[in-house]
């Protein structure tokens, strides 16, 4: 049975398991290597996804920068899988691996990043404004902390409705500070909203680390405020972060309200990939080792191997499944042709919507 560790992070800060009150699961049985296999699954998605827009950006192919989410593939992962394929997901300008941890298919998402029509938002929305109603994510926008209410609107709605949905809300440390969050926090905690806030926190807001900005040294401290649980996990270990975000989820569900988990994350490339910063914030040197060191898609592979949950053998086949399915969603959106000009005037307004009404 895998089970999950309280330890130090490289930032001297540390880290409580979020699984005190919900052991992991026994990943020794056959649910447990379905569930260790989804998580691989989708970890090597967001990775290699993002490593084939590396690719692409090199090639002049894709039209933008991007913000990539590699080294933070357990947090992202962990938290959406804890989630159903109906409950409502918000992420921000880092937003590729949300949808693809949620199961949004690769080759739509690929289109959209390169502005093709069969992009999930056809072409318009690209790496920072995309959406994908089919798994419940809501959307991502490039304002710091500005999908922060849309989650919490969200949670409000199933509330109201009474769906038994659950929304999860992802933001950095940086947005943590804005005050959106708190105002949203209080509603949540004030009215018990089903809401899951998740806290990527990977030390840095562009080049501000958290020292610099965080009046406290865990953002899950500042659940106390708002009437809410708040716990930190080491967001390199997948397991533990999809404990803590399950157990989130599930209280969420029960009507018992809103949550603030935080995972402790790295984020391994530049902020925006090809940004080039005017003065350097962070060693190089210790920002390489990390591919050694808090690598998650690493740190579980060597862990199932170890655990005996899965063989080397069907952890590279599953590696090569990703991979080929990451070419075919290259090819795809290569082929897809642009929107047409006149494009621009569809999806402005909500299906049904008369905006007539709206200036009347
Ligand atoms: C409202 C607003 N303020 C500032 C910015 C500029 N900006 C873009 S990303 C970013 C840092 C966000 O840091 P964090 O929330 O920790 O997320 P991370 O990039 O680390 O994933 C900032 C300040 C912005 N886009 N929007």
């Amino acid at each position: 049975m895998l089970t999950t560790a309280t330890h130090l992070d490289d930032r001297g800060q540390a880290m409580t398991d979020g699984t005190a009150a919900d052991p992991p699961p026994e990943l020794d049985g056959p649910d447990g290597a379905a569930l260790a296999r989804e998580l691989m699954r989708r970890m090597q998605r967001v990775r290699l996804f993002e490593e084939a827009t590396i690719a692409l950006f090199h090639a002049g192919e894709l039209p933008a920068m991007v913000h990539l989410s590699i080294g933070q593939e357990a947090a992202v992962v962990g938290a959406c899988l804890a989630t159903r394929t109906s409950d409502y997901m918000t992420g921000n300008h880092r937003s590729h691996g949300h949808p693809i941890a949620k199961g949004a298919r690769l080759d739509a998402l690929m289109a959209e990043l390169l502005g093709k029509a069969t992009g999930v938002c056809g072409g318009k929305g690209g790496s920072m404004h995309l959406a994908d109603f089919s798994v419940g994510s809501l959307g991502e926008s490039g304002i710091v902390g500005s999908a922060i209410p849309v989650a919490t609107g969200a949670g409000l709605a199933a509330q109201v409705r009474g769906t038994g949905q659950v929304a999860l809300c992802f933001f950095g440390d940086g947005a943590a500070s804005e005050g959106v969050l708190h105002e949203s926090m209080n509603m949540a905690g004030l009215w018990d909203l089903p809401v899951v806030y998740f806290c990527e926190n990977n030390g840095f807001a562009v080049s501000v680390t958290t020292e610099e900005s965080l009046s406290v040294p865990d953002v899950a401290m500042r659940a106390a405020g708002y009437g809410m649980p708040g716990v930190t996990v080491d967001g390199q270990d997948v397991l533990a972060v999809y404990c803590a975000t399950r157990e989130a989820v599930e209280r969420a569900r029960r009507g018992e309200g809103p949550s603030l988990v935080e995972a402790k994350t790295y984020r391994f490339h530049e902020h925006a990939y090809g940004l080039v910063l005017p003065r350097p914030y962070r060693d190089q040197a210790v920002v390489d080792s990390w591919f050694d060191t808090v690598d998650p898609i690493t740190l579980f592979h060597d862990r199932l191997l170890a655990e005996r949950v899965l063989t080397a053998g069907e952890l590279q086949a599953l590696r090569d499944e990703v991979g080929a399915e990451v070419e075919a969603a290259v090819e795809f959106a290569r082929r897809s042709p642009y929107p047409p000009p006149e494009a621009a005037w569809t999806d402005v307004y909500a299906p049904g919507h008369d905006p007539q009404e709206v200036s009347a």
